[in-house]
């Protein structure tokens, strides 16, 4: 399990610097399971992020970024979150990946305290409402209206949050950005009351439940997100073929897979120059988060229909 490291960035606050914290007494505990759902791009991951205080999930703007339930923790004074990253909910091309991501999104919101229905703020379509159709009654739902920053006219959101309480009995309201530590730190406040007294689950320095291996792909598929165009990224995948520790270094191969031969070209770039810096990028992330030399090794593989096919999707490692 990957664990905090000290001295890294941190975009939500940090407990109190004691030099010998008490111990919190297991009595006095409160832990739990909160979920970030919604349809695709809305900002569950930078949210996840912000709330974990490193990241621990792939960001980019474009839809589908997420493709696995990722949890990350956050344990301040006697409370540790749980929080569950999921896909945005697809409600488009019911491809067997699609299909995957869907049920991962299904499986992640069922056994939680608490559900973070995150929206953007002043708008609400019918992808939301597939969403919200499919939440489970007997857990609370905060309605997340995220982006706040991008509302301009604020005035406007009033009539909107009356329109959404018409829609579901959401136990509250929060327009915010998550890309606001002061948002943030509210955040923590609203959810902390739903979260059941019992023993903390994790180490408080835990980030995430992800593998180091886990971590190294999804930031290899991040930058190929980030780096190459739009139709790329829904087609291809990222598989670690090796990862050996040696010392202090991190030894790491993994192969882009692809679905077209004209993609492999997209992704390799001329001269090879996109993939260089695909690997470069990925490389100086994961020396970040793990505060170690990374050697990593990047090839390009064509997989053609991969997406389509249930095997293949599920020996790429998805539900
Ligand atoms: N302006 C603004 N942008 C935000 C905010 N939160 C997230 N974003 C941006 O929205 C885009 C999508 O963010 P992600 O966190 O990847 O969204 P997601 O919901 O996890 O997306 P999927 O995993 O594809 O479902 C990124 O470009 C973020 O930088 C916010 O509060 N304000
Ligand atoms: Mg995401």
């Amino acid at each position: 399990m990957l664990a905090r490291a000290l001295g890294k960035e941190s975009a939500a606050p940090a407990p109190v610097a004691e030099e010998m914290p008490d111990p919190i007494d297991p009595a006095a505990q409160r832990c739990g399971f909160v979920a970030i759902v919604g349809k695709p791009n809305v900002g569950k991951s930078t949210l996840l992020n912000a709330l974990v205080g490193q990241k621990v999930s792939i960001t980019s703007r474009k839809a589908q970024t997420t493709r696995h339930r990722i949890t990350g923790m956050r344990t301040l004074g006697p409370t540790q979150f749980v929080f569950v990253d999921t896909p945005g909910f697809q409600t488009r091309h019911g491809n067997a990946l699609n299909r995957a991501l869907n049920k991962t999104v299904m499986g992640a919101v069922s056994d939680v305290d608490l559900i973070l229905f995150v929206v953007e703020a002043g708008s609400f379509n019918q992808a939301d409402a597939k969403v919200l159709s499919l939440l489970p009654a007997n857990v609370p739902v905060v309605l997340l209206a995220n982006k706040f920053d991008l509302v301009h006219r604020r005035a406007d959101l009033a009539p909107w949050l009356r329109s959404m309480q018409e829609r579901h009995p959401f136990a509250e309201f929060v327009p915010m950005s998550a890309k606001t530590v002061k948002d943030i730190q509210r955040l923590f406040t609203i959810c902390e009351k739903y979260l059941p007294l019992q023993p903390w689950m994790h180490d408080p320095d835990a980030l995430t439940d992800r593998s180091e291996r886990f971590m190294a792909s999804e930031m290899v598929r991040e930058k190929l997100f980030r780096l190459t165009g739009d139709e790329l990224p829904y087609t291809s995948t990222v598989v670690i073929d090796k990862f050996e520790e040696e010392g202090a270094l991190k030894r790491i191969a993994a192969t882009i897979v692809v679905e077209r031969e004209g993609h492999k070209g997209m992704v390799i770039g001329e001269g090879g120059e996109k993939l260089k810096r695909i690997g470069t990028e990925a490389r100086q992330e994961l020396e970040k988060l793990w505060d170690c030399k990374v050697f990593l090794e990047l090839w390009v593989k064509v997989r053609s229909g991969w997406a389509d096919d249930d095997a293949r999707v599920r020996s790429f490692g998805y539900e």
